[in-house]
């Protein structure tokens, strides 16, 4: 007789990500749960899982790579049983995720050399939001942040990171509207210096131009920058929308070809049914995805991890109750 393991969760519950990926998990994923309660393996529910994942937003290539994976391991394990076999899917989609975190650079906070985060991404993605975020999670692990407005372009980007400063009683460095970025990121830089900052924030333009603009762009920033610290920006980030998908994607990639990104923060994943889109960042961009934006307040962050992430597809607060 052969026993097959309950399908269980194998990390501590973590609330935000699991009312993150809600919506995903009570659409795309329960049904894709509910394909292992069939009773064999067959070629049938290869064929339904391909749909649903590509439904989900990992997008064409990326599932036929997890299938492809997923069917050599159940052939290696010799899995007869679909309640294995999803143990087994659970198992691809972590190493997929992985295959990015794997080139995490471990993040070195000196005293006394500021930290600089530079944000990018394509307009309206979440960047101005997450930046707030990623102030109030620095200021919590002890650090002095101060916020740098980059993008200039608006008017309106200035006074949003602003009123965010005052809600986070952090120093926002910033000029007038249409100023150059370049002599915003030097008064931040100096200002950085003279505050003691451990943590600076910079927030730059969304639009993108030509590729050639932005990648002139950012390497003027990245000089100003490096006359100051070289070995900054420590990080790059670039925010994308969940809710955008493959079309996000595709952007993404573009920021990626021009500017030299050093980690990823999906935003926006509540807003999505289709969360996948983190399996298809992961492979294609083979960046490492460190931050999840889960809502539109500072608290709506955590770090990325590939098993949270994976259980949260599969257990949420509401199949707690039902145990
Ligand atoms: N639900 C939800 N909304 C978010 C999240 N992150 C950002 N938003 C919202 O998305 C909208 C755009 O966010 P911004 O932070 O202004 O985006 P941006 O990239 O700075 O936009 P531009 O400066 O115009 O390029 C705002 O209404 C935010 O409140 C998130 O994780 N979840
Ligand atoms: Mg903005």
């Amino acid at each position: 007789m052969v026993f097959s393991r309950l399908f269980r969760r194998q990390t501590q519950p973590e609330p935000k990500i699991e009312a993150g990926l809600k919506k995903t998990r009570r659409g795309i994923f329960k049904d894709i749960s509910a394909l292992f309660e069939r009773s064999e393996i067959t070629e049938d529910l290869y064929e339904d899982l391909e749909m649903l994942l590509i439904q989900a937003d990992l997008g064409v290539e990326t599932t036929v790579e997890l299938l492809d994976n997923l069917r050599a391991r159940i052939e290696r394990e010799h899995i007869r049983q679909p309640s294995d076999a999803r143990e087994a899917l659970r198992a691809e989609m972590i190493a997929l995720l992985h295959h990015a975190t794997r080139n995490r650079k471990i993040k070195i906070y000196q005293r006394g050399v500021p930290f600089v985060i530079l944000v990018v991404g394509v307009n309206g993605t979440g960047k101005t939001t997450t930046i707030a975020k990623l102030a109030k999670f620095h200021q919590n692990a002890g650090r002095n942040v101060v916020l740098v407005a980059g993008d200039t372009f608006r008017a309106a980007a200035i006074e949003q990171l602003k009123v965010w400063g005052e809600r986070l009683n952090a120093t926002v460095i910033a000029h007038q509207p249409n100023a150059d970025p370049g002599a915003v990121v030097f008064d931040g830089m100096r200002a950085a210096y003279n505050r003691n900052a451990d943590i600076l924030l910079i927030d730059t333009a969304g639009r993108l131009h030509t590729k050639y603009n932005l990648m002139e762009e950012l390497k003027k920033i990245r000089n100003v920058i490096q006359r100051h610290v070289a070995e900054a920006p420590q990080e790059v980030l670039l925010v994308i929308d969940a809710t955008t998908g493959q079309n996000g994607l595709v952007q993404a990639k573009k920021f990626a070809e021009a500017a030299d990104i050093t980690d990823i923060a999906i935003a926006k994943l509540d807003g999505t049914a289709r969360g996948g889109i983190a399996f298809a960042i992961s492979r294609e961009l083979g960046i490492p995805i460190s931050y999840i934006g889960t809502g539109e307040k500072v608290t709506d962050l955590t770090e990325f991890s590939p098993e949270n992430y994976v259980d949260a597809l599969f257990f949420g607060e509401e199949e707690d109750e039902n145990v």
